[in-house]
């Protein structure tokens, strides 16, 4: 077992710097370079000395030298002022370069002028120790940095805990420092075998992470120095390509640019657009390197925080708290590295079949009258719909758990009603409770003060903000009794009004104003050294005070966790109140979100850009773990367009999670408003939609139990096509999957990226009409065979392209109203055939609903296989649910040869249709999917 590369010289058996040199991009210099100018001045000093018109000795730009070995390529320089801009003779006094860009076209390159030569003093590897898991090592400090208070002395663990996953943390052992409460896996020994291999440079402290199979440098951290001051950590690491996306919730294309780019990451309620700080934190990148391996890596820190992406490439992580706790996951393909990911945060929830059909909300249904009416124009209209919703406009006075008497004074028989109709209801909960009724009035907020769930201000009472109801408070669901507050909330208002799940919005938590009501005191929580490019320029802006006091920390340190945390005590409360799977769908997000929600992308407006934005957003989500995700349907702000609301419908159909959302003030945008043209185009989309759903559960189970993704990028299935590693205005469904939405207006083609091999179309191909749905479109072009191209594809109005991949079966069911009756009707399989003839697919069923189903064993799983012109079913499972579930009809696409007898279980079937233009074979049977079956032809 090789753990080291050899090398020439070695400490403890650790390759140091010389092996390090010959990796090529690693500065290693002479150490003594310490800058001299800065020796004798404590970092206060040096920190005061040089404000603008200071005069002292040290500010003045000669005789103090700068560094000497200040030519490095720009593309290659780490800001050395991150916290301000400085001048020349501040920079200097930093001991750091100072080299202005020339213009132009220096001057758009975005490297700092500012930056770190190679010999700045950084930390020292010190007593490095084999431990059971890996290592162990000190690593010190002896010249202060420019920010206040760092820790000179530090530990360093490394594990070694699967043969895919490395972990290290870096933290003062003096002092416990604050560190994420998130659960990861405890690892008590070292893997036997790992992917990786790690080395250290002593001095400056680095660490280099290769993957053994090439060599490659995944992580390397000599690059800058590390910081590790109270307030100001920063680690940086070359990169093996510019090829990175993760990080945030953003407004972009899903590939990050390495450009000079800036990513903060500190929870805000906003509405989307680009370079902003979004509504949700996931400190997680994943890198795909030449040839198509990935890697992936997790910052586990929640402290705000900015991400800056620079071409050389490289990343530096720039937090302003917490520890330094690293995850490097090898792949290598980079859809283990999703998993790997997952592995450590948390698999996504099951949801409810229910929460997969289709969702309808605005804000502005006023009262329970108008709600009504509008479930009964989706029926009329023939549109289904599995779940109405309601916004603030339910409640008395904009308080949570309360309902308006006048307007919705028959509010618990409405969502009665609704699950008569095998509908169900969800309405908006707000985090922020409010606080100005006289005591005795509001049972939230008296006993959330009596049991002490509230975030504190510094003299220790709740601090006060202002959010919809007005005055509030806010819970701080780190708390344990806040969770059981919370609980006894929601069943209390479950008693009363039978909801289904929760909409939990303004999570960040969002405050109409700075702070709290009193302002903020001043203090270095509320004025870091350094404050992240955050909205505002400030932490509190639309926020509570970064002092304030959570059971856990400050919120200095868990702001980013407080619509996770609430998550969680949502997710907990509906297990209580309900007893079956909670549906919860969240704004705010933090890593490790999907174990507890979903999520909606927040206020996007109604326009192109943000329909094709709607893509990579809800792409990245399934590569953070949290798949139930989707847009607003037609655009939250502004008035949608009739032909804007058909594509979003269109692609929305194809979103995790399905829901038509407008604001108040916007025109109506319910599927019937519009013309029958459009009607029509819609509910084609609907029908596909429903008629997926048994393909689309059966995804959500393989995220739930393998941490898989559902929809999902191109790159995941193709990594070694680069040609798809940007694709992002295209995604799949699976491995089988293809969806290719118009996402501009007046387009009646759009062009998109086939990989290499067969794929179909599923319109025209699959007889829809076996399931009483529309005509197929006229097909330009019905299969394709792409050599990995670029096709352009038929597109009117009424048509999305879906293709179905070659070597894939997938599950189908007669659409329905709700989900409550598609689940009643006979299920199809679609067989697509590799030109070798095989294919194969899955189906996961149960009741849609109860809790711990897996375990109790109450599930079907089969696994269908076609193969030498014979598709079978093997069974996995089968449970009394699945035994029933009848099978109508098989299509077969790929079949190039006319067969002349096609036998079921052996008898042979009269009517089978065979197109020999579409090389589609159709296959009616009368079959139970729970019982072993044999279908041939020859
Ligand atoms: O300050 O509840 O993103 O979906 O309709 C706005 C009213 C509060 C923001 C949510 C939006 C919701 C709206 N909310």
């Amino acid at each position: 077992m090789m753990r080291w590369p050899p090398c020439s010289r070695s400490l403890l058996g650790v390759c140091t710097l010389l092996s390090l040199a010959l990796l090529g991009n690693i500065l290693l210099h002479d150490l003594e370079v310490v800058p001299r100018e800065l020796q004798g001045f404590s970092q206060d000093e040096i920190h005061q000395a040089c404000q603008p018109g200071a005069s002292s000795p040290e500010c003045r730009g000669s005789p103090r030298a700068a560094p000497a070995q200040c030519d490095l390529p720009p593309n290659s320089r780490f800001d050395c002022a991150p916290d301000k801009g400085i001048t020349q003779q501040q920079c200097e006094a930093r001991g750091c370069c100072y080299v202005p860009a020339e213009w132009p076209p220096d001057a758009q390159m975005g490297q700092p002028w500012c930056f770190f030569p190679p010999s700045y003093p950084s930390y020292r590897l010190e007593n490095l120790t084999t431990t059971e898991t890996g290592y162990t090592a000190t690593l010190t400090r002896a010249v202060p940095t420019f920010f206040p208070k760092d820790i000179m002395t530090l530990r360093l663990d490394v594990l070694m805990e699967t043969e895919s996953r490395l972990h290290f943390t870096i933290k003062d052992p003096a002092n416990r420092r604050y560190e994420v409460p998130l659960e990861t896996p405890h690892v008590s020994s070292q893997a036997p075998f790992t992917l990786y291999s790690m080395e250290f440079s002593e001095e400056p402290f680095g660490v280099v992470v290769r993957r053994k199979l090439d060599g490659r440098v995944l992580l390397n951290t000599t690059v800058a120095p590390l910081f590790f001051a109270d307030q100001f950590l920063q680690l940086s690491t070359s990169l093996p390509s510019q090829h990175i996306t993760g990080l945030a919730e953003h407004l972009g294309s899903l590939m990050l640019s390495t450009n000079w780019t800036k990513i903060t990451l500190w929870n805000r309620d906003i509405a989307p657009e680009p370079n902003v700080n979004l509504y949700g934190s996931h400190p997680f990148y994943l890198v795909l390197e030449d040839g198509g391996l990935a890697h992936g890596v997790f910052l586990l820190n929640s402290n705000a925080m900015d991400v800056v992406l620079q071409p050389s490439p490289a990343l530096s992580w720039r937090s302003t708290g917490g520890i330094l706790d690293v995850y490097i996951f090898l792949g290598p393909e980079p859809k283990s590295v999703v998993q790997q990911y997952l592995d450590v945060v948390g698999y996504p929830f099951m949801p409810p079949y229910w929460g997969l059909g289709f969702h309808l909300c605005r804000w502005g249904y006023s009262t329970s009258a108008i709600t009504r009416q509008v479930v009964e124009n989706m029926t009329r209209a023939y549109f289904p719909l599995d779940v109405q919703w309601n916004d603030l406009d339910y409640m008395d006075a904009r308080r949570d758990f309360t309902f308006n008497k006048d307007h919705f004074g028959d509010f618990p028989a409405m969502v009665q009603e609704l699950h008569q109709i095998g509908r169900r209801y969800i309405m908006i909960v707000d985090p922020a409770i409010s606080s100005s009724g006289p005591a005795g009035t509001y049972r939230p907020y008296d006993e959330g003060l009596r049991r002490g769930v509230f975030i504190t201000n510094e003299t220790g009472q709740p601090l006060i903000g202002q959010v919809w109801p007005g005055l509030t408070a806010f819970p701080d669901f780190t708390n344990p009794e806040a969770l059981d507050w919370w609980q006894d909330m929601v069943t209390e208002f479950h008693a009363q009004v039978p909801f289904d799940g929760m909409w939990i919005d303004m999570n960040e938590p969002s405050n109409f104003v700075r702070g709290s009501v009193d302002g903020c005191p001043d203090n270095n929580l509320e004025n870091p050294p350094y404050t992240p490019g955050v909205v505002g320029g400030t932490l509190r802006a639309a926020t509570i005070c970064a002092s304030s006091h959570q059971f856990l920390s400050t919120h200095y340190d868990l702001h980013n966790l407080y619509g996770l945390t609430e998550a969680l005590a949502s997710y907990r409360a509906l297990v209580k109140a309900r007893g079956t799977r909670p549906f919860v769908i969240s704004r705010s997000t933090f890593a490790g979100h999907g174990r507890y929600s979903g999520h909606w992308t927040g206020d996007v407006r109604s326009n192109w850009e943000q329909l094709s934005y709607s893509v990579p957003e809800i792409l990245l989500f399934n590569l953070l773990g949290v798949p139930l995700v989707g847009a607003d349907i037609c655009g939250f702000l502004g008035n949608t367009s009739e032909e804007l609301c058909v594509r979003w419908t269109q692609l929305g159909a194809f979103y995790p999670f399905m829901r038509n959302h407008n604001a108040l003030n916007s025109q109506p945008q319910e599927p019937y408003r519009f013309s029958e043209t459009a009607q029509q185009a819609m509910r084609k989309a609907f029908t596909l939609r429903y008629m997926l759903l048994p393909y689309l559960y059966t995804l959500f189970h393989g995220a739930h139990v393998r941490g898989e993704t559902v929809a999902r990028p191109l790159f995941l299935e193709f990594p070694e096509d680069p040609s798809t590693w940007t694709v992002d205005r295209q995604l799949l469904w699976g491995e089988a999957l293809l969806i290719t939405p118009v996402l501009e207006a007046e387009k009646v083609e759009v062009t998109g990226y086939f990989p290499q091999g067969t794929w179909y179309d599923l319109q025209t191909q699959v007889p829809m009409e076996a399931f009483g749905s529309l005509p197929p479109p006229a097909p330009l072009i019905s299969t394709i065979h792409s050599k990995g191209q670029w096709v352009t594809l038929s597109a009117p109005l009424d048509t999305i392209n879906v293709h179905l991949r070659a070597g894939h079966i997938i599950p189908m069911q007669g659409p329905a109203l709700t989900t409550t009756e598609s689940r009643k009707q006979p299920m199809a399989l679609a067989v697509a055939l590799t030109t070798s003839g095989e294919a194969q697919g899955e189906l996961f069923w149960d009741d849609g609903e109860s809790l711990g189903v897996l375990d109790g064993g109450d599930y079907t799983q089969l696994i269908f296989l076609a193969k030498n012109n014979t598709i079978v079913n093997k069974l996995v499972h089968v449970s009394s649910e699945g035994a029933s579930l009848q099978l109508r009809n098989v299509t077969v696409l790929g079949v190039a040869t006319a067969p002349h007898q096609v036998l079921c279980n052996s008898v042979p079937v009269s009517n089978f249709t065979f197109s020999p233009d579409t090389e589609t074979l159709d296959i009616p049977v009368s079959l139970t999917m729970g019982e072993q079956f044999v279908i041939s032809w020859s």
